[in-house]
């Protein structure tokens, strides 16, 4: 076979090639698997302390919105009766995210209905067989998702590997003063390590490797 046969006989490689650059994402959004719009099966809210009100809807905190054009939305806790001037918990309360398989994570964001700080918040874990407490570093950068309401209370930590996550307000945390002694959730979002997600230079790096020996085996007909 002439070189020019055998670059013909390529060409079928070479459109594989294209197409597969061409369908490349330019870069992977990071995945929130808390994520359900659904409002059934995984990955669930309903281990969390039931709401009250206008604030007892559990399914509303994964539906992927983070704020509603009127207030009766999400998931209503750790109400002491009091608006303020400010004041303590007198129960943990607690909402927690069963995923749909284990993963690794390392961020989680919450969109908090009302007027929110509050401290001393526990973050965990759930490894197969126990809860884990999550060392966090923690940003309620209070960024206004507008709407009702809704403002923004990052948690970063090194990579932990567990099927659920769990946010508890112990008893005796206290609020600022002049903010309503509740909590009050519109969206929990938990954010997989982004290394544990195919990178685009892998995917490109395995098209390119595939094109090549194709077309090795080509040549060497
Ligand atoms: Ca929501």
């Amino acid at each position: 076979m002439s070189k020019f046969a055998k670059m013909v006989a390529s060409a079928p490689i070479l459109v594989c090639l294209a197409v597969i650059l061409g369908a490349l994402p330019v870069a992977a959004a990071p995945v929130n698997i808390a994520l359900n719009p659904s409002g059934f099966g995984l990955p669930s809210p309903l281990e969390s302390d039931p709401g009250w009100g206008g604030g007892s809807y559990p399914w509303e905190i994964v539906d992927g919105l983070r704020t509603y054009p009127v207030w009766y939305h999400g998931l209503a806790l750790a109400w002491n009766g009091t608006y303020s001037p400010g004041g303590t918990t007198t129960w943990d309360s607690q909402v927690t995210i069963d995923f749909a398989e284990a993963a690794w994570f390392d961020k989680v964001t919450l969109w908090h209905h009302s007027y929110f700080p509050i401290s001393n918040p526990i973050l965990q874990y759930w490894d197969g067989s126990t809860w884990q407490n999550i060392a966090y570093a923690r940003n309620p950068a209070m960024e206004d998702a507008g709407g009702a309401g809704s403002l923004s209370d990052y948690y970063t930590f090194a990579p932990v590997f567990g099927g659920k996550v769990k946010w508890t307000l112990p008893a005796g945390s206290s609020f600022v003063p002049g903010a309503a002694n509740h909590v009050w959730l519109y969206e929990f979002e938990v954010y997989q390590v982004e290394s544990a997600v195919p990178e685009p230079a892998t995917t490109l790096l395995l098209g390119l490797g595939l094109a090549a020996i194709g077309l090795a085996i080509s040549w060497r007909r």
